[in-house]
């Protein structure tokens, strides 16, 4: 039996890991017990205890060994929580094993995610991602307990994930009492609903492509302050929290550059480590921001004591999106909280600058390096425009990056770099370069 909630307030969470022989990630039990705590806090739990357990393998029964269940259960006679969170995926049998263990809900890692992504999600197509992955995530977990599953989210459950029980809320109309053919219909209706917004976004960023404005797409870390950075960096206004996921839609913004480079500037979700490939699956559309991006602007916490971890954790997944070489600058953040800013090395990351985005710090030359990498992404040339296409001229300004301007009888001599899909409107003007000296071509319009 599911415990029901006695009481207002947060729910009363204990977590759980183990650490087992088989070491995956680069992370330890401990770090990412942690992380885990910052998770539930940020979903509403009010964490009561954690416990780790060092086994071989998970027991895959219980996933804890027996004697530690017994613990546990005697845990909850003495400190009253209703919810247990285990920092792993479990298994549905494993799952059920345990809640007939103990009293209290269970629930895991990526359950948690989810979640949290239940109550961040803004737009439709957010919310519709997160209504998509929790129910490929329950569908296997509902066999055999549709019962229990229809009792616990009956009446707890408000409309956009608000107040709910963790773990259960989501952003849709669905709930659990529904039974898994509902399910799969639903499903299949969401597939079809996100298919849709995927080709209006498509459209979309066909249409900001032909504005050929280079994509700078701020990645990394949940919580490393990208959208901090990036408030600073466009002033916009978009929400920050010192919570995980506050931003899970992403959001552009136009931003000059100094040379008065424009590029659209994208905030995006933040990646943490063990978001298992299905979820990341189910947010492709948002995460193709960051796929399209011609450059990466990675946020990293250096005042974190995982940021080794965390940087990694976002390799990682850049690696899974086929986007880890891209063009990449870093900007090392919360400069502010280190009492010894100068033991940060900038040379173990690319293209990296020291900044506070919340100060302000060291925002000029992360612009300076941010439009030198855009730079790098374009053709250099070399034009002499006749005084009749001024357009071409402020084009020339407005997109590129002019290095050398002269007002010549014949026009306005250029030298500079320009994305390359607009090069094709200066090819009447192109001055070739011969022995270092610039010579009007002899074919001219
Ligand atoms: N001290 C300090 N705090 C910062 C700095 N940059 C961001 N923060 C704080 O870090 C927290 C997270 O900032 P966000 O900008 O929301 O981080 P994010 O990377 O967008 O996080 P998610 O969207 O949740 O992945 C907030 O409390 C910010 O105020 C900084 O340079 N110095
Ligand atoms: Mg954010």
């Amino acid at each position: 039996m599911i415990k029901q909630r006695t009481t207002e307030g947060p729910e009363r969470a204990f977590l759980v890991a183990v650490a087992s022989e088989r070491q995956e990630t680069l992370w330890s039990a401990e770090d990412s017990l942690n992380e885990l705590e910052a998770l539930a806090k940020t979903a509403g739990a009010e964490v009561v205890g954690k416990m780790l357990q060092h086994l071989r393998h998970p027991d895959p029964a219980t996933y804890l060994g027996k004697g530690k269940v017994q613990e546990l259960a005697a845990l909850e006679q003495e400190l009253g929580f209703e919810l247990v969170i285990f920092d792993d995926e479990l298994s549905p049998s494993q799952q059920r094993n345990l809640e007939k263990a103990l009293n209290a809900r269970v629930i895991d890692r990526t359950t948690l995610i989810l979640d949290i992504f239940a109550q961040h999600a803004r737009t439709r197509e957010g919310r519709l991602q997160v209504e998509l992955a929790q129910l490929e995530y329950r569908l296997p977990r509902l066999s055999g307990r549709g019962i229990e599953l229809s009792q616990q989210a009956g009446g707890s459950l408000g409309a956009a994930g608000v107040g709910g029980a963790i773990g259960v809320r989501g952003p849709g109309e669905t709930r659990l009492e529904i039974d898994r053919r509902r399910i799969r219909n639903r499903l299949a209706e969401l597939r079809r609903e996100l298919e849709e917004v995927r080709e209006q976004r498509t459209l979309h960023r066909r249409q900001r492509a032909a504005l050929t404005m280079p994509v700078v797409a701020v990645v990394g870390y949940t919580n490393a302050g990208k959208s901090t950075l990036f408030n600073a960096l466009s002033q916009a206004d978009v929400l920050v929290e010192n919570k995980l996921f506050a931003t899970l839609d992403p959001t552009t913004r136009r931003v000059v550059l100094p040379g008065n480079q424009e590029v659209l500037l994208t905030d995006t979700v933040g990646f943490i480590q063990r978001l298992p490939t299905r979820l990341v699956a189910a947010f492709r559309a948002t995460l193709e921001e960051v796929v399209d991006a011609d450059v990466l602007l990675e946020v990293v916490d250096v005042s974190h004591e995982n940021a080794i971890e965390q940087s990694e954790t976002v390799n990682e997944v850049l690696r899974e999106l086929e986007a880890h070489e891209k063009p990449r600058v870093t900007a090392l953040n919360k400069i502010d909280l280190l009492p010894d800013p100068d033991r940060v090395d900038p040379s173990l990351y690319p293209n990296a600058v020291v900044v506070s985005a919340l100060r302000g710090w060291g925002l000029e030359a992360l612009r300076e390096k941010l439009a030198q990498v855009v730079a790098e992404q374009m053709v250099p040339l070399q034009v002499l425009v006749p005084y009749a296409r001024g357009d071409l001229v402020e084009l020339f300004h407005r997109r590129g990056r002019v290095e050398q301007e002269e007002h010549r009888a014949e026009g306005t001599l250029l030298v500079g770099r320009l994305p390359s899909a607009l090069a094709g409107y200066y090819a009447p003007y192109r001055l070739q370069q011969r022995r270092g000296l610039l010579r009007v071509p002899s074919v001219r319009p």
